[in-house]
């Protein structure tokens, strides 16, 4: 593993998790290059995408890691949460069983991730027509709230709130490595944390949605 001089002062990997269809591959593809396909393809080899944000005039490089349709038969194998530093639970506000979902998706995160890892819940396409709602905002808010962590409402579809998100659980977890590195004059700055996952998934440039 050959480490250049860093242009980046914390590399977090962040986690989609959520039944498949809630539109995880669309968030990822909508932050990471802006755009949008309604196609559905299937993904295929779990699958990462890179980008770089400033917060608080520190510059975070994200690794954001898709699952790869393993979510469709709940087999997430504990490699895909190796080394997560943060997970966005994603379910689809038209879906109640997305929503039902979650605190099993919970389970799984406690049973895989470090017991430290940033969570925000996540309800997409909030785009849809009213009619189409089964999942009121309040239901997925009182949900964040039991759990202790954040909630947004999000459309990978019309980009709302989807840099909210990323931005959020981004500076979560950068709160979180700083203060746990308060003594060290470089803190932040290690790389070393986080590239476990690298060896373990055939990552693969995906240039689709979905
Ligand atoms: N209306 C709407 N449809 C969406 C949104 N996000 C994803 N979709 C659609 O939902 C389907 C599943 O999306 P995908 O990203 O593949 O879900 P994944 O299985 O969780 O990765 C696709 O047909 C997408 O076009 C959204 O924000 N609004
Ligand atoms: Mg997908």
């Amino acid at each position: 593993m050959s480490l250049r001089r860093q242009d980046y002062d914390y590399l977090i990997k962040l986690l989609l998790i959520g039944d498949s269809g809630v539109g995880k591959s669309c968030l990822l593809l909508r932050f990471s290059e802006d755009s949008f396909t309604s196609s559905f393809i299937t993904t295929i080899g779990i699958d990462f995408k890179i980008k770089k944000i400033l917060i608080d005039n520190k510059w975070i490089k994200l690794q954001i890691w898709d699952t790869a349709g393993q979510e469709r038969f709940r087999t997430i194998t504990s490699a895909y949460y190796r080394g997560a530093m943060g997970i966005l639970l994603v379910y689809d506000v038209t879906d109640e069983s997305s929503f039902n979902n979650i605190r099993n998706w919970m389970r799984n995160i406690e049973q895989h991730a470090s017991d430290n890892v940033n969570k925000v819940l996540v309800g997409n396409k909030c785009d849809m027509d009213e009619s189409k709602r089964r999942v009121p905002y309040s239901q997925g808010q009182a949900l964040a709230d039991e759990f202790g962590i954040q909630f947004f409402e999000t459309s990978a579809k019309s980009n709302i709130k989807v840099d909210e998100v990323f931005q959020s659980i981004a500076k979560d977890v950068m709160l979180r490595l700083r203060d746990s590195q308060t003594d060290s004059p470089s803190a932040g700055s290690g790389s070393g944390n986080v590239h476990l996952s690298s060896t373990t998934a055939s990552a693969k440039q995906s240039k689709g949605c979905c």
